[in-house]
């Protein structure tokens, strides 16, 4: 690239990065944009990806944006580093009009190549070059991706040696923090946890995956035969959650039903606690607890504002560290008490120490949920909200973050559907007598032996 190129008298050279694992393959690029600056007796400014944009688009940073930014501001290739609040370049470049722009060349294809259009749009429209093909410029500078060492790569490789207990318990509020909404799945074994973790989609050029998982008591109990009735004991739940966090990093809800007696719950939150738990979910129900889907068609019975405020209190004075969270479960639409009711007890436990409330309900309109969360979000625009859509399932995660909710858990999809697959095929078997018939809805047997590394 020469002065020729150059319409403006010191052009600024744009890069953007996360600069979370800083590589070699950064280096490149910032050494590059340097010799383009030097030569055009330019500046090289940094748009650093902000925490959000990051978590928006992947997982949060192992790094947070203040101490990325030191990392970069010591380096002397760059003259000077300002936020990136998004993946688009749009804002940035509208404020700061650069006239080169260094990105590695892997952003040609794929999720990010709509990015890369509003770059060259951009260029296209402040530095006209009368080109025929609208798909290049000479002032967007690509340096050859280097795939042998990236940070999706490092990453992997750092995820695939585990996570600290503290790390990933405190993932949750950070991640509260930078991103909404958050989508948690039921995980109810290692396996459901895996799929948990590592499946994502792709939308708008943003990776879209579930940000943790929820320990339901529902399906926990179901898995092993028992009613969701408390009847399952912590111990035994800790075991899969123990045999979960040996082959994921992201976080865990748990269930905790009505967290029990006051006396159990203290103990109880310190185990969760200790195990690397980030959040606690209890229900403000007392006597036999029955499943909250069922209603009123069962005898059920809600706790005392009082005596419900004394037990979150009571955990809350229990836990160790500040990460942990205590979150009360109103159980007032599900019972039929109306909307009132739920306001009062909500702002009562946020009062007594909960760090979120989880509003329930069993209708198959929203309508209700939408109504409890205006109410709420006119007086208190932060305590963080929880939603159990698996009535009113038609409206988005989407949207009920637009409407004021933050977590979003999806309480009992992976048991359902495995039990209906499993269901299918052990018919099958028997109606055919043999297994040729039901090949099809199985993974093949090479597929289950390459699913676990380290299997072959
Ligand atoms: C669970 O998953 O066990 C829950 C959510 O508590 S619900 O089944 O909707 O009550
Ligand atoms: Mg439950």
């Amino acid at each position: 690239m020469n002065k020729s190129t150059s319409t403006q008298t010191n052009p600024i050279i744009y890069v953007a990065m996360a600069a979370d694992l800083l590589h070699a393959g950064h280096i490149n690029i910032l050494k590059f944009a340097r010799e383009l600056a030097d030569s055009n007796n330019g500046k090289v400014v940094v748009g650093l990806l902000t925490d959000s944009a990051i978590a928006q688009a992947d997982e949060a940073p192992f790094l947070d944006y203040e101490q990325r930014k030191i990392v970069l501001e010591n380096l002397t290739l760059i003259d000077s580093i300002i936020p990136q609040e998004s993946f688009s370049y749009k804002d940035n470049l509208a404020k700061i009009k650069p006239q080169f722009i260094v990105h590695g060349d892997d952003w040609q294809s794929g999720y990010l190549s709509k990015y890369r259009k509003e770059v060259l749009d951009f260029l296209h429209a402040h530095y006209p070059q009368d080109l025929e093909d609208k798909s290049t410029h000479p002032a967007l500078v690509e340096i050859p991706y280097s795939s042998q060492i990236n940070a999706l790569g490092i990453k992997k490789a750092m995820n695939s040696l585990g996570i600290s207990t503290a790390m990933r318990q405190a993932r949750l509020k950070k991640l509260l923090t930078l991103k909404k909404p958050l989508r948690i799945l039921e995980s109810h074994s290692a396996l459901s946890a895996l799929i948990a973790q590592n499946v994502y989609v792709l939308k708008n050029g943003v990776r879209v995956e579930f940000d943790g998982f929820w320990s339901s008591s529902l399906t926990d109990s179901t898995l092993r035969g028992k009613p969701d009735i408390e009847a399952l004991d912590l111990t035994n739940r800790l075991q899969s959650i123990n045999e979960i966090f040996e082959v994921t990093t992201k976080s865990l809800i748990y269930d905790a039903d009505t967290g029990g007696r006051v006396e159990h719950f203290i103990f109880s939150v310190k185990t969760l606690e200790r195990l690397g738990v980030s959040a606690v979910i209890i229900e403000d129900k007392t006597g036999l607890k029955k499943n909250s889907l069922l209603g009123n068609e069962v005898a059920q019975s809600q706790e005392s504002i009082e005596e419900f405020c004394a037990k979150i209190t009571a955990g809350k004075r229990a836990q160790v560290t500040s990460d942990f969270m205590i979150i009360a479960r109103i159980e007032s639409l599900i019972l039929d008490k109306g909307q009132d009711d739920a306001l009062k007890r909500a702002f009562a436990y946020i009062e007594a120490g909960a760090d979120g409330i989880m509003i329930h309900s069993r209708q198959k309109s929203p309508s209700e949920i939408l109504s409890f969360l205006r109410a709420f979000r006119a007086k208190d625009s932060t305590t963080p909200i929880v939603l159990v859509p698996t009535s009113f399932n038609a409206i988005t995660a989407t949207e009920l973050a637009d409407a004021g909710a933050n977590i979003i858990i999806y309480a009992n999809h992976a048991l359902r559907a495995s039990f209906v697959a499993m269901q299918e095929v052990a018919q099958g078997i028997l109606e055919h007598d043999r297994s040729l018939e039901i090949e099809s809805k199985c993974m093949s047997v090479k597929e289950i032996l390459s699913l676990i590394p380290g299997t072959i």
